[in-house]
């Protein structure tokens, strides 16, 4: 779909703003704190903050997910190098142990859960996604809770063989499924450096790709849940969304990811009123009360 960027939009927030010049730039609100980065600059992947292997609910082992995918998660395929993260993925014979199976094409994919969780806040990655049918080089959220799917965020998700980079959410019910997607087919994604970042507060999300608001939703299935990162690069099967890859698919190749980086809000103490002592503090995480800094926000889509 086409993304037009509306002029009198921009005149109306720059108004808002009390600015000269539009910000083209998203950026978490000052006041926000770092609460986890990764400048990928180690030789070795920090254990601390990253697993190899995947914990969801469907998986078929911790390095096969299922039918939709045709890859083995294999920590080799986890890079280390020049200040970057490299997952790769291989077309190669792979004899799996967990679970058994052989498979043609091995994967890298890294993980933050049981390491690192969060609800609410603003994430953001600089990364370079690889292209080529079949491919499906992915960052996203999935819930700590593993019985609890959905919801599921899908920060940038890249489908090689459609060449369409896919902003979504998923919520409701394991039962009954629902997405709020959006699809970019306009833009150039594979091999180009991008930022990549989501503003999640209560019952608002909101996607950028170079500072540039790309989807919003606001809605009460927005999630409420601490949530994990996951970074993959991934070959999709015939029935995957990227199909499979083909004589012309590149192989090794690498998504690439400089930095991660998340910051919350900061906690909003609660006082309560109260003659006793000590005085009782709430931590208020849902952040409702901070205002989103949203940079131009395409105002009309055109099928
Ligand atoms: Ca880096």
């Amino acid at each position: 779909m086409r993304i037009i960027r509306s002029p009198f939009a921009a005149i109306g927030l720059t108004a808002l703003v009390g600015m000269a010049s539009l910000p083209l730039k998203a950026a978490p609100p000052a006041d926000w704190q770092l609460v986890f980065a990764d400048e990928f600059d180690a030789a070795e992947l920090d254990a601390t903050k990253w697993s190899t292997t995947m914990a969801f609910v469907g998986t078929h082992g911790p390095r096969y997910h299922n039918e939709y995918y045709a890859s083995y998660t294999l920590d080799e395929d986890v890079m280390l190098g020049d200040g970057l993260l490299r997952l790769r993925t291989d077309r190669r014979d792979v004899k799996g142990d967990n679970p058994a199976g052989d498979f043609t094409y091995s994967q890298g994919l890294v993980s933050t859960h049981d390491k690192f969780t969060f609800t609410y806040g603003y994430i953001e990655i600089r990364a370079k996604y690889p292209g080529g049918k079949g491919l499906w080089p992915c960052f996203w959220l999935m819930p700590q809770n593993l019985a609890a799917w959905p919801p599921e965020f899908d920060i940038a998700e890249y489908y090689g063989g459609q060449r369409k980079m896919h902003h979504g959410l998923a919520h409701g019910t394991m039962t009954d499924t629902l997405w709020d997607s959006t699809g970019d087919t306009e833009t150039e994604f594979e091999n180009v450096w991008h930022t990549y970042a989501l503003q999640w507060t209560k019952d608002r999300a909101v996607w950028f790709v170079d500072g540039i608001a790309r989807k919003t939703i606001a809605a009460e299935y927005v999630p409420a849940v601490p949530m994990y990162v996951l970074l993959s690069n991934s070959i999709s099967s015939r029935r995957g969304p990227s199909s499979e890859p083909d004589e012309n698919t590149v192989f090794p190749n690498y998504f690439a990811i400089d930095y991660i980086r998340i910051w919350q809000p900061p906690p909003v103490p609660v006082v309560a009123k109260t003659d006793a002592e000590p005085v009782a503090v709430v931590v208020k995480l849902e952040a409702a009360d901070i205002p989103v800094v949203v940079a131009a926000e395409p105002t009309a889509v055109q099928p």
